[in-house]
């Protein structure tokens, strides 16, 4: 490309930006909880309590991928510190448990019904461990550092390795049962950490309330602030510790390129109750989270708990297949195909920025102004007047985030009527019209610190 606008702020890195891609994924909390009905295990559960009676990793996965999400993330070790893999460095796992004789490992079945489904496989190790016994020492740390290795080590490639900042303070503690407190900017030792799944599993992004490269969005019911920036001052964040504002809206201008992660459960809890069978999300609510998360620029991580007999319920099943239906059929064809596009600039006024770039449906390229327009619009005509409900906008991410306001106009015959407004774009903004609006032509103003660098546009 000749004389490409320069980047703006902070801007992703590789491995953040295949995992912007994937968009949709799935949370599995599954462990001891699921048999005693809990949420927060003791760390006092007995192994023997772990009898999943059809396990079927490969259902798991399939019901997944058929709702259309990209991977997996299993917790193989929550608070309760039971370990859903044969862990050399403990006895208290599936080593225990009638699962498979005590010769399972439920963590390695999941990897391999991802890697045979075509899914991502990720791991969530609880840092908090209210089994062991030397929890809140140093050799506690030592241990925690040892199963992440096996972890790494043996499960072939993570795509997200997940860090919960709960830290509660009572549990057994192998016998003492009492209040054990951390400092948890310190204790855990973060860069050895981090410098670990660097080094064992190079392309894993790691999520924590501070990153290193994915943020919390600082709420676990499925949406993200309005704006949501893509970026951070990470600086005084760290697991169990943040600004619960600043992370559902980010900082801007931030120091670190540093996307949300919205995670919300299918069900009121994150582990399976049979009790709450009734109350699984439906296909309209998982919608309004898909607006409120993915529509915002996130990532969704959605939570599927295995029921007892280690599969995904038949009643988050449906849910799945409805929401999967909903948006298939909103986002089938983008009907600004064929529109006739008018740009108030084009970079260099060539076409190697042109304005149609929008539509080419490419990662690669974008529409660009010359680097002193900072403020542009763009005009679509349509050949026939067209009937539009969802508006997607989408940023081209290597470049920066750089647009900073928005607003979409429609003609009504003889005045521009805006539709909508605001801040951040970002990956994609999803606007949702309350009313579908029909109208032969469509134009979007945008405005920022520098040019912008828009990849693309769809309406449906
Ligand atoms: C929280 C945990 O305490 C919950 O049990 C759950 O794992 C959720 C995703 O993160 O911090």
């Amino acid at each position: 490309m000749s004389n490409p606008p320069l980047p703006y702020g902070p801007t992703p890195s590789t491995r953040q930006l295949a995992w912007q891609r994937l968009e949709t994924y799935a949370f599995l909390h599954f462990t001891v909880n699921t048999f005693t009905d809990k949420e927060w295990g003791y760390g006092d559960e007995s192994p023997e309590v772990f009898n999943p009676t059809a396990f079927d990793a490969d259902q798991l996965a399939e019901t997944a991928k058929g709702a259309g999400l990209k991977g997996l993330i299993l917790t193989a070790k929550h608070h309760d510190g039971f370990c859903l893999w044969p862990s050399r460095y403990t006895d208290h796992s599936v080593k225990a448990s009638p699962f498979r004789g005590g010769k399972g490992d439920v963590v390695r079945e999941v990897s391999e019904a991802c890697a045979h489904a075509g899914l991502r496989f990720g791991v969530y190790l609880s840092p908090w461990d209210r089994n062991h016994k030397y929890y809140a020492s140093q050799y506690y740390v030592a241990y925690y550092l040892s199963q992440l290795e096996e972890l790494c080590s043996d499960y072939g490639p993570l795509f997200e390795v997940w860090f919960d900042g709960a830290n509660g303070g009572d549990g057994y503690y192998g016998g003492a049962r009492e209040q054990r407190q951390i400092d948890a900017s310190t204790y855990y030792e973060w860069d050895k950490v981090r410098a670990l799944v660097r080094r064992l599993q190079p392309n894993a992004c790691m999520f924590g309330d501070g990153g290193p490269d994915i943020r919390w969005v600082g709420n676990e019911e499925g949406w993200a602030g309005d704006p949501c920036w893509a970026t951070l001052n990470p600086a005084d964040f760290y697991p169990g510790h943040a600004d619960l504002s600043r992370l559902q809206h980010g900082d801007r201008p931030g120091t670190d390129w540093l996307p949300a992660e919205v995670d919300v459960s299918i069900r009121p809890g994150w582990f399976y109750h049979a009790s709450e069978d009734a109350r699984v999300k439906t296909p309209e609510q998982l919608l309004d989270i898909y607006y409120a998360s993915v529509g915002h620029g996130c990532n969704l991580l959605l939570n599927l708990p295995p029921d007892r007999r280690g599969l995904i319920h038949e009643a988050d099943a449906a849910s799945l297949r409805g929401w999967r239906k909903a948006l298939d059929e909103t986002f089938a064809t983008n009907l600004a195909q064929g529109a006739k596009l008018t740009a108030s600039n084009v970079r260099g006024g060539s076409g190697e920025f042109a304005a149609e770039k929008v539509l080419d449906g490419s990662t690669e390229t974008y529409w660009s102004t010359d680097d002193e327009v900072t403020s542009a619009e763009l005009v679509l005509d349509f050949e026939q007047p067209l009937e539009v409900r969802v508006i997607c906008l989408r940023e081209h991410l290597p470049l920066g985030q750089r647009v900073e306001e928005f607003a979409l106009d429609a003609w009504e015959g003889s005045s521009w009527r805006q539709l909508a407004e605001g801040q951040s774009l970002g990956s994609q903004r999803l606007l949702r019209l309350e009313q579908p609006f029909t109208t032969p032509r469509l134009r979007l103003r945008l405005s920022g610190p520098v040019c912008p660098a828009l990849e693309e546009v769809g309406m449906y």
